[in-house]
């Protein structure tokens, strides 16, 4: 494989609509125009549609169906959130994945797979990654901020990531704090977000996020008991999933900027009107502990305050919910 492919489809992601020559990709990458010759004919070969007329040059025409890191790399190159973006056909978890690899880079990545084969949600259970239909995705971030800031990251993204789901369907799209997104009463993704931590402070935020993009009601198991939905079966077509993967990362960069300079409070009222927690009975698990309860308000710290059906009080920071 080239070490210049990345390269090229990046180039040529960045020229979209337009066509770049041989000669100009060849000039820019210091490299033969047979080379180039040779990397095109490989990528056409794959799922890759390029386009290559006579005196014109070469064009991306589609957006392939499987991730293309150079692609990405072209793609993401007007955010300053991602420095170092990795793709796979298959990994277990992109969340190991990740932790694997911040050992040794210390930038910030995107890691992004077609499949996984141990998706994991919160507590090490399962998160069902259908090929090719979603977006299975680590971010890792490196903020450089107080521990105790890290209580409102998730309700920054959670807004971002809910935005997002918002522009590609027409139903209204919630939150279910403090990691959920919903279409309806069915879960559309799942987020989690772990710290990793040396004495010196943060090192590392590493937040897998899992978006059912274009499954279809039969590409979910239904073995195990979930209430899930996906951006397809809100729409009529497919999502073009790199356009997806775009417009969510310039909403979590945005959102992310937003949550290392403002207090929650600026986005409380927001975050409080897509929330689909108000106003109805709920099952809360706090470790060992199962209550029903409603909401009573949530704090500038983004703790959440429950009264259960004896008329206990709770300030959950991290909690199960299900909406009965
Ligand atoms: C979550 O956990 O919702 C966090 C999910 C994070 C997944 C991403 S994908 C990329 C990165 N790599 C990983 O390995 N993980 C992250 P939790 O709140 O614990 O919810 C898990 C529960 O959601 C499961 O027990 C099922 O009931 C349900 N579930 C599983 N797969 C689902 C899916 N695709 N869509 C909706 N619900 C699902």
């Amino acid at each position: 494989m080239s070490k210049y492919r990345d390269a090229i489809l990046s180039l040529l992601t960045k020229a979209q609509p337009n066509y770049l020559s041989g000669q100009a990709i060849a000039e820019q990458l210091n490299i033969s125009r047979m080379s180039v010759k040779k990397v095109m004919d490989q990528l056409k070969l794959e799922d890759v549609s390029i386009d290559s007329v006579h005196n014109k040059g070469h064009r991306l025409n589609a957006y392939p169906a499987t991730w293309y890191t150079g692609i990405l790399e072209g793609l993401l190159s007007d955010q300053q959130l991602i420095t170092r973006i990795q793709t796979y056909d298959s990994v277990t978890s992109t969340q190991d994945v990740a932790k694997r690899t911040l050992i040794d880079h210390s930038d910030t990545m995107l890691i992004l797979s077609d499949e996984q084969t141990a998706g994991k949600g919160r507590f090490k259970r399962r998160w069902q990654s259908a090929k090719g239909r979603g977006i299975w995705m680590t971010l890792v971030l490196r903020p450089n901020i107080p521990f105790s800031m890290l209580t409102t990251f998730n309700l920054f993204i959670s807004l971002a990531i809910c935005n997002t789901v918002q522009q590609y369907v027409d139903e209204p799209v919630s939150v279910k704090w403090p990691n959920d997104i919903y279409i309806g009463d069915c879960k559309v993704c799942g987020f989690l977000t772990e710290m990793i931590a040396n004495p010196d402070g943060i090192e590392a935020v590493v937040c897998g996020i899992g978006i059912n993009v274009n499954q279809q009601l039969e590409d979910f198991d239904t073995s195990e008991p979930i209430q899930a939905t996906s951006i397809r079966l809100h729409r009529d077509n497919d999502v073009e999933r790199y356009t997806f993967l775009h417009d969510l990362l310039i909403n979590i960069e945005q959102r992310f900027q937003q949550f290392l300079t403002e207090p929650f409070s600026t986005i409380k009222a927001e975050y409080i009107d897509v929330s689909n927690i108000w106003n109805r009975r709920l099952r809360f698990t706090e470790g060992q502990k199962q209550f029903y309860g409603k909401v009573i308000q949530i704090d500038d710290d983004g703790f959440l305050h429950v009264v259960d059906e004896e008329g206990n009080l709770y300030r959950l920071m991290s909690a199960d919910i299900e909406l009965p």
